[in-house]
């Protein structure tokens, strides 16, 4: 028989959709007699502090109830499982009461502020052994899942370089405030930090899972416009975020990498791209034509040799097959549904590889961040901790 899973999900903005449209679309294209056999969602309340938006939210995402306090939301009985989708900065508390109670987590990225929350999160979580997840989406889009799994069976040989970018162009206008809905992003008391945390963060998830660990890094980072008025205060303050942030580093496997992300790149709305090049093969990837994969073989005669353009749209791409007819599209959120999808059959089969990141995973990545961060600070190489 199948067991409902009771979501009860905090904050409802761009991330609160994003996962309340998985959370309503995997049981009809991961059905529990397929890849989720025995667990399926039940959305069951969410939660906000502006009652009529909360309720409102409720009743066109098909929340069974709505709660104003998070406190109150993670103490009910009939919640099995919390999704955490506010500002960066109430990641940790929340997850350590939920702990408490022991509600499983699903935790909006990055994990924390920093690297010493995440390890409190994660020494709780592991003790409580409570199901943890951290909604590092891109993964799980079947052309970077693909890629995940070419390098994986080991086809590109040795791997020589990996490099990312994820570019935006939101935050040049110099009146646009800091704090608020949206725009914490901009609060480094809320966000942590800036380009770092929430774009580059994506990138190095991504990164560490197909090519392996970072070992040391390199990074400079800007902030563009020094002061902003603050939302809160109608105040002009400080901007303490990096508005850009580009590093080198070294991953454990000997590979050199590079990395940039902005949100000052005139044009580029999210451009987040990805090349691994290896002995025998190279793969490229783009969010903007996001069902591809590019790929290089060199293994094939010298006269036919060149860039292919996989479309991952068949029915034996990852994921793929789940949804229409071969050749159709998916879209960005499609990842959240692949991920959600993951999450529910390792509840079905506890002792099963993970499939999704959870926190330590997030931790390594939130250790790599802090490098990025430290480094700029210093303009010294900086040794990453490992997870
Ligand atoms: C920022 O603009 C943002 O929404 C990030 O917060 C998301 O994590 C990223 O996927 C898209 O860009």
């Amino acid at each position: 028989m199948s067991k409902p899973v009771r979501i009860g999900l905090i904050g409802y903005g761009f991330m609160g959709r994003t996962h309340s449209n998985a959370y309503s679309q995997v049981g009809h294209f991961f059905p529990k007699d397929s890849v989720t056999t025995g667990h399926h969602i039940v959305r069951q309340a969410v939660c906000g502090r502006d009652e009529a938006k909360v309720k409102a939210f409720a009743e066109k995402w098909g929340y069974a109830s709505y709660e104003t306090d998070w406190r109150k939301l993670v103490a009910r009985p009939d919640i099995d499982a919390v999704d955490i989708c506010t500002p960066n900065d109430s990641h940790a508390e929340i997850a350590l009461e939920c702990i408490k109670h022991g509600k499983m987590i699903l935790c909006e990225k990055p994990l924390a502020l920093n690297g010493e929350q995440g390890e409190k999160m994660v020494t709780a979580v592991e003790k409580s052994g409570l199901p943890n997840l951290v909604w590092y989406n891109y993964r799980f889009l079947p052309a970077v899942t693909l890629a995940k799994n070419i390098v994986a069976a080991g086809e590109l040989g040795r791997v020589f370089h990996y490099r990312a970018n994820f570019l935006q162009d939101w935050t040049i206008s110099a009146e646009l405030p800091q704090g608020g809905a949206g725009l914490w992003r901009l609060d480094a008391a809320a966000a942590g930090s800036g380009v770092t945390g929430d774009l580059l963060a994506h990138c190095i998830d991504t990164a560490r899972w197909i090519n392996g660990d970072i070992t040391e890094v390199s990074a400079v980072t800007e902030t563009f416009i020094k002061e902003r008025t603050h939302t809160a205060t109608g105040k002009k303050q400080a901007v303490t975020i990096d508005d850009a942030a580009i590093f080198i580093c070294r991953f454990e496997n000997g590979s050199l990498a590079q990395f940039e992300s902005t949100r000052y790149a005139r044009g580029h709305k999210a451009l987040y791209t990805f090349e691994i090049n290896g002995e025998k093969k190279s793969l490229q990837w783009d969010l903007h034509d996001l069902n591809r994969l590019n790929y290089f073989d060199h293994g094939v005669p010298g006269d036919r040799r060149g860039w292919a353009s996989i479309h991952t749209s068949d029915g034996d791409h990852p994921y793929a097959g789940n949804w229409w007819v071969p050749g159709l599209c998916l879209g960005y959120e499609h990842s959240f549904t692949h991920e959600l999808a993951e999450f529910l059959k390792s509840l079905d089969d506890p002792k099963a590889p993970k499939a999704y990141p959870d926190f330590r995973h997030a931790l390594g990545t939130q250790y790599v961040c802090d490098a990025v961060l430290e480094s700029a600070r210093t303009r010294q190489w900086v040794k990453v901790k490992k997870a």
